[in-house]
């Protein structure tokens, strides 16, 4: 394995050069795409000689300086750049290229999917369109002319408003785009292909008419509603949320099926993964609906935390991200409900931004030191970034945070800046003192909160002392103190919430730990009372207390905060798989079913909410809680608790599986929440697997009129080893196999199903009409679901799980190696596991480090991960 080269945040220099004003023409061919660009380019450091351009994978045809043809000794080509003699303080470059769209598989720069072309350039494709100074530090207003075969290629799409467009000779047209914006190259976007086009308008607060476009390939107009109607209400929520509308007369968006995220936010041209965009009740589910919303909305909003102000570099990534998944998830709870989207992002954060944490790519929201940046889109950078932004919101309050965002659109509209900028901004804005808060962006690491609480009955005081500490991680040792925010309510026997006294003042519970270790003294408390901490995951760490079962359940029935709730729900269930894992016991304990036997018969709540009070923690979570059981002793037990919960609440999950069924599809919130509480009784029910919760199931499926009950059963059915299962996969995979967006929920089906054949099938469905290897949703559906989402078969004691996930690896390696890196995350954890298989997977990893032509997102990844083992 050579080593490659990494960029360091400290090296940071400002262009010597940039570039003012880019016109670019694209004559497309899909094996032979030539493209021109025209660029003023401005010297800004008057010692600079050489003006280094940035390319990949380019054909160059020529160089033009000011109307001259350079020849070959003023130019030259090293190592992915293109170094031009240049000594004046502006000049007028022309450099034609040719690139190879149709066989460019990395889905990076110009390529084509279906019959379309398309671009992906976040965060370095650009550079495998022309040479350019492909850093988000220069910002350009872009001129592009687009010209194609019109019979292929009808419409023609590129950033901004369209000037010109009209037919040409040999059957082929043109259109020319121009974006009044400023921007990085990052969010050039171009399309041409054959579509079906959904218009719609939005009237902006200050009056002004948008034209918005949804492009989806043929035949597919029907599924496009729900995004476009989501986008409306985005686009009205920015603004009165935010007081942020939307800049330009035109908003496109175009979906399609090979992409490698979930969308792109180019400047007024916003780019989807189809999977992203298109749900009809038949063959969506609640939950692609909700993530459809969200992205729509994140994409969305990045037109001004993204687009208008910029990042500086992309070790500054957060910036833009932390802070629009902070927006978005708001937006999703002002739609829906706020402690059902909390839950749902909480989810994330634990499960796999804690694992990132503990393992070898660990970084901190803002990275220092980057090999592949496509490898630092990370649950760190988005979702604990986002977590960042949040604990900044609760100590600053709505108000408080809005001055901030209004002060940091003001100071740094039309810029590109730093992490440190906006909470410079937050700071002015607010007047609280945000210094020690900072660390947070330098340090990695999950911090642990410790707990002690001491009751003092003659002066009926209650002691309440924080420690926090942060484990040193693989990319760093040493921790610091941070400040944490930590929310809390006690409860009293009855389960009322205390009023909080401190120093004879009300307390409004919110603790804001700065020192490793704090104590609060509560006055007037009552004795037996229960601290309900970090209520709203008010911050990203992990608590240390030791509750006593009876202790959650008080805060289960009575916590004052939803989120609280849950998350006792969950340390509930979690006691109870650790004991049944560790032999402590063998059957679960009354209080657990009694607390849950309450939520069920509990009336006027949330079914929503109920619905995830009856879902049981995954595997995954369950595996990074506890160090001591294995993998395969933790399937069995929380496959144990599930079928003693069903047993002994069997009359209650039936009761309200039937209260919550409703007569036909409503796509509201209501029938959305009375749907998953319904289904989520099934679940349980089939864990219970009695022969009339097999009726029940197979009567869901077959009656079902939308895929959230279609797909609820199938899986209720997979999941408690049913024996209709068979016959249901069967009748799905009729009825969708021309399908494979679709079909994805069929191979995931495949990927996850419990019992000793998961990997057999696995490999017999990659054989599918519908399975492709080069299309990133397809890979992530079946091979991603299988090493994610199955841990129980990934970590097949005999290494057959490690060997498939590496060969597939291999494969990706050479066709998309963003898509290989992103699945391989299973095989960089080894450190869980216990030392066979710590041994397994390392001769895997070993087996990658030594591939010829290892790709440098890969490379990263494993080096880091051998690092470890050394
Ligand atoms: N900004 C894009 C992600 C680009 C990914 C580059 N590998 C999507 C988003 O966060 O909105
Ligand atoms: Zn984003």
């Amino acid at each position: 394995m050579t080593a490659m080269q990494a960029k360091f945040r400290k090296d940071y220099r400002a262009p010597e050069y940039t570039i003012t004003e880019l016109e670019l023409a694209f004559q497309l061919e899909p094996n032979h795409t030539v493209v021109t660009a025209t660029s003023q380019v401005q010297r800004q450091d008057a010692e600079a000689r050489e003006l280094v351009l940035d390319g990949e994978a380019l054909t160059l045809v020529s160089v033009q300086v000011d109307g001259e043809v350079l020849s070959q000794d003023r130019y030259r080509e090293v190592d992915g750049q293109l170094v031009i003699a240049l000594d004046q303080d502006q000049a007028t470059l022309v450099i034609t290229t040719e690139i190879d769209p149709a066989n460019n598989t990395t889905l990076e720069g110009l390529y084509q999917s279906g019959g379309a072309f398309c671009t992906q350039c976040e965060a370095e494709g650009f550079r495998r369109i022309t040479y350019f100074l492909d850093r988000p530090d220069v910002l350009a207003r872009y001129r592009t002319r687009i010209e194609a075969d019109k019979a292929s290629y009808p419409f023609l799409l590129s950033n901004g408003n369209k000037i010109d467009s009209g037919d040409l000779d040999n059957g082929r047209h043109f259109a020319v785009w121009e974006d009044p914006f400023p921007k990085p190259s990052y969010l050039f976007a171009l399309v041409a292909g054959d579509f079906d086009l959904l218009e719609d308008h939005f009237t902006t607060a200050s009056g002004r008419d948008v034209l918005l476009q949804l492009f989806v390939d043929r035949g597919n107009l029907y599924r496009g509603h729900h995004a476009m109607a989501s986008l409306k209400r985005a686009m009205a929520w920015d603004e009165q949320r935010f007081g942020l509308e939307y800049d330009l007369d035109i908003y496109m968006v175009v979906a399609v099926d090979f992409f490698n995220m979930g969308a792109m936010e180019n400047k007024g041209l916003n780019i989807f993964n189809s999977k992203a965009v298109l749900a009809d009740p038949e063959s969506a589910t609640d939950a692609e609906y909700h993530r459809i919303e969200s992205i729509i909305g994140h994409e969305y909003f990045h037109n001004w935390t993204g687009n208008r102000v910029t990042c500086r570099d992309w070790f500054q990534l957060s910036l833009k991200e932390g802070l629009t998944v902070f927006r978005d998830q708001e937006f999703s709870s002002e739609m829906g409900s706020r402690a059902v989207n909390r839950i749902q992002a909480v989810k994330v954060v634990r499960n796999q931004q804690f694992a990132e944490d503990a393992g070898p790519m660990a970084h901190p929201i803002r990275p220092d030191k980057v090999i592949e940046m496509n490898n630092f889109y990370t649950v760190t950078v988005y979702d604990k970034g986002a977590e960042v932004i949040r604990m900044m919101h609760t100590l600053l309050g709505e108000a408080g945070f809005r001055k901030g965002m209004d002060l940091y659109f003001e100071r740094h509209d039309g810029q590109a800046v730093t992490c440190d900028d906006f909470v410079q901004a937050m700071e002015d804005a607010s007047g609280i003192d945000l210094g020690q808060f900072r660390l947070w962006y330098s340090q990695s690491g999950t911090p642990v909160l410790s707990v002690a609480t001491q009751y003092d009955a003659e002066q009926r005081r209650y002691t309440l002392t924080l420690s926090q500490s942060t484990p040193a991680t693989a990319d760093q040792s040493e921790k610091h103190a941070l400040h944490i925010p930590v929310a809390m309510e006690l409860l009293d026997p009855n389960g009322n919430s205390v009023p909080l006294v401190v120093d004879g003042q009300p307390h409004n519970g919110l603790l804001e730990l700065k020192a490793e270790q704090q104590s609060w003294v509560f006055e007037a408390v009552p004795a037996d009372v229960v601290p309900s901490l970090l209520q709203e995951f008010s911050a990203p760490v992990r608590l240390n207390y030791r509750y006593q079962p009876q202790q959650l359940a008080r805060i289960l029935a009575h916590a004052s905060n939803d989120f609280a709730r849950w998350d006792a729900s969950q340390a509930l269930y979690q006691h109870e798989i650790f004991a049944l894992a560790n032999g402590e016991q063998e059957r679960v304990s009354d209080v657990t079913i009694e607390a849950i036997r309450a939520v069920l018969l509990g009336q006027g709540q949330d079914p929503a909410l109920v619905a995830e009070l009856l879902m049981q923690p995954s595997e995954t979570t369950l595996a990074q809680a506890g160090a001591d059981a294995d993998v395969e002793a933790i399937h069995l037990a929380r496959r144990d608790l599930q079928t003693q919960l069903a047993l002994a609440l069997e009359d209650e999950l039936a009761t309200v599986y039937r209260a919550n069924q409703d007569a036909s599809y409503g796509n509201d919130g209501v029938s959305v929440g009375r749907r998953t509480l319904k289904n989520a009784c099934l679940h349980l029910l089939a864990m219970g697997g009695r022969v009339d919760s097999q009726t029940l199931v197979e009567r869901q499926y077959q009656q079902a009129d939308n895929m959230t009950d279609a797909l609820a059963a199938l899986n209720a059915a997979n999941q408690g080893r049913l024996p209709v299962a068979a016959g249901l996969m069967d009748a799905f995979e009729t009825k969708w196999r021309a399908e494979p967006l679709v079909m994805d929920k069929w191979f995931a089906q495949v990927a996850m199903q419990p019992g000793g054949n998961a990997l057999s099938a696995v490999q017999e469905a990659m054989g599918h009409s519908a399975f492709d290897m080069s299309n990133p949703n397809r890979v992530r559906a079946l091979i991603g679901a299988f090493a994610d989402g199955n841990p129980n078969a990934f970590h097949a004691i005999d290494g057959s799980g490690y060997r498939f996930l590496t060969d597939q690896l291999i494969a990706l390696n050479s066709i998309n190696p963003q898509c290989a890196a992103r699945i391989m995350t299973p095989l960089m954890q080894w450190q869980r596991q216990d030392s066979e298989r710590q041994a397994l997977m390392l001769a895997e990893l070993r087996r990658l480090a030594e591939l010829p032509g290892l790709s440098r997102d890969l490379f990263e990844k494993v080096s880091k991960s051998l690092e470890q083992a050394n």
